[in-house]
């Protein structure tokens, strides 16, 4: 008899191309068919047939706190009872910005948006029309959103599908990106060597979490501020997985490296449907209305999604010690996969997130994530799905952990992935 899960995937992908309205959620990649959620709790997920799993993707990262924490719940719907969208200034855009540039050293100023991509593209604009300059430099493996200049060996689901291009995106889209490779420096050289006048911006995921997590060397990211500083080009944080995940500051705090710009999303909605980009303020000080480089938006800051992000960043900034209690238990599980294990592994893990991939070499770029067997890992996806633990169904993603995971649920996780591996 078929499940629940499994009647509303048929209908679904009647009506939604593949059933999802992102592709990743489809589980293409593990080969399975994805839960339909019904409800989420804490760390703990429960799908429509009432399976109750412990949650790792956390929403690919904004639930850093666990799902439907009480006071962003109650903010929320005081937000809601006051109306949803205004389309005019709100305080709590002002609140939030101040926030934003309080925590994320090199934002001067900001502009909220409404999704990742969203804040990537207008970084990416506000480069070009700051510089003047067209060429944009971004890694492969590196995933920025699905803007169409930026589709180019994106990684994430685009890594996973077959089509490592999109189509749709006109050649002449995509011929101002060049493509280097993640902490190859000689790689970046090059591009600059052809073009020292040209490039108008570096865009990194400081801590790759596309191509599953990959860590840059110790100098990969001080190399790209000083070859983009040498040759008048931005360097843009792509931090939005990194942002108010690897601490307070984003891992431009972690590896004390500047951008110019910075983008953000997930954990600064606190779960509702937001992103922003900011830094020096010569350069937003751009963005219309008060410059040049346009952009807009209509749920821009919208007073719902600020609720919810203002008391995210106030929950984070109360207890910064949440930051050493997610790393203990990344650690904790990661070593346990490292030690169970009886065959190769790579295991990549920095702060609360971390990635399993099945080769036996380190994963250090998109060449040697591609190395990795995807077979084994969707293997072992569905055993920990089977045992109800909920990881990224998709080898180049992330493991995601929060504050609302217990030393039971870790324990849990472990006892499962031991089981697996004997
Ligand atoms: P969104 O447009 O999905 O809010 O953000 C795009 C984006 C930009 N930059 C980075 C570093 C990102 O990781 C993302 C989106 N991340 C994926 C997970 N790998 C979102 C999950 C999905 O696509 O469904």
């Amino acid at each position: 008899m078929d499940t629940r899960s499994q009647e509303l995937f048929e209908a679904a992908k009647k009506k939604i191309p593949g059933g999802v309205n992102s592709p990743v959620r489809a589980f293409g990649a593990v080969g399975r068919t994805p839960r339909f959620i019904a409800s989420a709790k804490g760390s703990r997920i429960t799908d429509v047939d009432g399976n109750e799993m412990i949650d790792y993707v956390c929403s690919w990262g904004p639930g850093i706190l666990g799902h439907a924490h009480p006071r962003v719940i109650e903010e929320v719907q005081k937000a809601c009872a006051r109306g949803l969208t205004y389309g005019a200034p709100t305080e709590n855009e002002v609140v939030l910005a101040e926030l934003i540039c309080e925590r994320i050293p090199s934002m001067e100023m900001s502009r909220l948006v409404s999704s990742g991509t969203e804040a990537v593209m207008s970084a990416i604009r506000a480069a070009r029309g700051y510089t003047g300059r067209d060429k944009i430099i971004k890694f492969r493996g590196c995933y920025h959103g699905h803007s169409d200049g930026l589709l180019v060996k994106a990684g994430s689901a685009a890594l996973t599908t077959a089509v490592p291009d999109s189509a749709g995106v006109p050649a002449g889209y995509t011929q101002s990106t060049l493509l280097a490779s993640y902490n190859d420096k000689e790689s970046v050289e090059r591009l600059f060597a052809a073009d020292p006048d040209g490039i108008a911006a570096v865009i990194v995921e400081p801590v790759a979490a596309n191509m599953g997590v990959v860590l840059p060397d110790a100098d990969f990211l001080p190399f790209l501020r000083r070859i983009t500083e040498r040759f008048h080009a931005l360097l843009i944080f792509d931090e939005v997985i990194t942002g108010f995940r690897l601490g307070l500051g984003g891992a431009q705090e972690y590896y004390q490296v500047f951008p110019d710009l910075t983008t953000l999303g997930k954990i600064v909605g606190g779960g509702m449907p937001m992103g922003a980009y900011g830094g020096r303020r010569e350069i937003m000080r751009q963005i219309s209305p008060d410059g040049p480089v346009y952009q807009a938006g209509t749920l821009s800051g919208n007073p719902i999604a600020t609720a919810a992000g203002i008391e995210t960043l106030r929950l984070l900034k109360e207890d910064p010690a949440i930051y050493q209690r997610l790393e203990k238990k990344a650690v904790q599980i990661a070593q346990t996969v490292r030690e169970a294990a009886n065959e190769p592994v790579c295991v990549n893990q920095i702060g609360s997130l971390l990635s399993v991939f099945f080769t036996s070499c380190p994963v250090k770029d998109y060449e040697s994530a591609l190395s990795s067997d995807t077979a084994r890992y969707a293997d072992y996806f569905g055993y920990l799905l089977d045992h109800g633990i909920y990881t990224a169904p998709a080898q180049f993603e992330a493991m995601f952990i929060s504050d609302a995971h217990t030393q039971e649920d870790i324990a849990e996780t472990c006892r499962v992935i031991r089981d697996y591996f004997h």
